[in-house]
């Protein structure tokens, strides 16, 4: 960015341009003044030497009093030359060459200077006009020289080109700093949208950013030290202009580069998202196959009762529930009598056959809010909450009656199954493991007294 102070001499440059337009201006509109009065004296001069004369320096009179334009006065200027021409005058009003300072043939009462006088004083003041210096010096030789009858018309057109001349390269120097200002102003504010874009851009481009502001800088400062040496308005033009295309050039390769790297961060992040979308499918699919192995460890395989893994966390939420409401809680142990026979007598396949059918008449004969599990071999457990021992002692006798009464059969031949059961309920200050511990003892008791009976402890 450019300092203030750079900011202020270029404005200071700015406004001295226009101060030096506007005294040029000035002072070629003096010129012009003077221009206009020699040649409307000129006119004058001619005038009542006939009528198509009169008619011409008229028409010149009006061209000069109006807007002065080259076909214009050219027109009007032809028209008094063809004008001399016809009324034959040309010779007489016209100063014979040789004579300089000659008088000419002037009607009464107009302005008395001799036409040569008139055309000395408008060249001097176009010579005053730089660019016109050496069209007013090879004029003023011609009239050193001596102008023939006949040389005084190219020499009115000359010198009525020069004027228009002068008029014509000041409107379009006038218009040319004009576009020049205003495609500055465009670009400097070009310059500044980017500047404020780069501004509020994002952490990452700082280093970019500091090397195009160093380099801006460094274009500006030569910008602004041009502008105090440059000699004229076309040369700073051009530098100017030079200096504005190098921060173009910079701020073009800038948003190049940045927007390079805004298309690597979309990649990126779109890589990223799809990667997460992936892991996030990845994550759902381990979750439901980790959720079909819970509910696959949750239940016993061989009788589809629940699992010694569900009896677990079962017996840790029935015993947490139990502490926290001081509702009664049952636990009941149950094992099948002789099993190690049974699987002796009948095969491995019957004593398989023979727990399903047992785990089938729990689940069946079981009442809805009672756990039911498998946790061994032959063993299982039944969880009854919300029952005092004296009721599940009475619903433990039940299922055990359905077992030895269930009527199981081998190839047709009855096959007696009975089992036994220990029972407790669950006591202040008791653990899951005490309580088991003593439904436990109970079964072992119910084993020791002979098998298929409930014993409660
Ligand atoms: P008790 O009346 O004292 O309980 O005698 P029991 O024979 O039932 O007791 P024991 O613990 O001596 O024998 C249990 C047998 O159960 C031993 C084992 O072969 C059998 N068993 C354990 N798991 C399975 C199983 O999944 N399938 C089959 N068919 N048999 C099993
Ligand atoms: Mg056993
Ligand atoms: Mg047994």
């Amino acid at each position: 960015m450019a300092s203030a102070a750079q900011e202020q001499q270029w404005k200071d440059r700015y406004r001295e341009l226009v101060r030096d337009f506007e005294e040029k201006e000035r002072e070629w509109s003096a010129l012009e003044k003077a221009l206009r009065a020699a040649a409307g004296k000129l006119a004058l001069a001619a005038m009542g030497q006939g009528k198509a004369l009169d008619a011409a320096v008229d028409a010149v009179l009006a061209t000069l009093r109006s807007d002065l334009t080259a076909p214009r006065l050219d027109a009007s200027v032809s028209g008094l030359v063809r004008a001399l021409q016809v009324e034959g005058v040309a010779g007489e009003i016209v100063p014979p060459v040789s004579a300089p300072g000659a008088a000419m043939a002037l009607p009464p009462g107009a302005a008395s200077p001799s036409l040569e006088t008139l055309f000395r004083q408008l060249v001097a003041a176009l010579g005053q006009a730089t660019p016109l210096t050496h069209v007013a010096a090879a004029l003023e030789l011609r009239l050193d020289d001596g102008v023939s009858a006949t040389g005084w018309e190219p020499f009115i057109r000359e010198l009525a080109d020069a004027v228009i001349q002068v008029v014509d390269s000041l409107q379009q120097q006038r218009e040319e700093l004009e576009k020049f200002l205003e495609q500055i102003t465009h670009q400097l504010s070009e310059f500044e949208r980017w500047t404020t874009w780069q501004e509020g851009a994002a952490q990452s481009r700082r280093d970019d950013s500091v090397g195009l502001e160093r380099s801006v800088q460094a274009e500006m400062r030569s910008l602004h030290q041009e502008m105090n040496t440059s000699p004229d308005l076309v040369s700073l033009k051009t530098k100017v202009q030079a200096r504005i295309d190098t921060v173009a050039q910079q701020l073009l390769t800038f948003r190049t580069v940045e927007e390079r790297r805004h298309a690597e961060n979309e990649k990126r992040t779109n890589e990223l998202r799809r990667e997460v979308a992936k892991l996030k499918s990845k994550t759902d699919e381990l979750g439901q196959i980790v959720a079909a192995q819970e509910s696959r460890l949750m239940i016993d395989s061989l009788t589809g009762a629940h699992s010694r893994y569900a009896y677990e966390s079962r017996l840790e939420e029935e015993f947490q529930r139990w502490q926290r409401h001081a509702q009664p809680l049952t636990f009941s142990i149950w094992d099948i009598d002789s099993f190690k026979k049974i699987n002796d007598e009948y095969g491995h396949d019957a004593g398989d056959r023979l727990l399903r059918g047992v785990a089938d008449i729990f689940a069946h004969n079981k009442r809805a809010e009672d756990f039911f599990a498998r946790i061994g071999g032959e063993e299982f457990v039944l969880l009854l909450p919300m029952t005092v021992l004296e009721t599940a002692r009475g619903v433990a006798d039940k299922l055990r009656q359905a077992i030895e009464t269930a009527a199981f059969r081998h190839h047709g031949a009855p096959v007696p199954v009975t089992i036994s059961c220990g029972l407790t309920e669950f006591r202040p200050g008791d653990t899951a493991a005490a309580a088991y511990e003593r439904a436990d003892r109970a079964l072992y008791q119910a084993k020791e007294s002979g098998r298929n009976c409930c014993v409660a402890l």
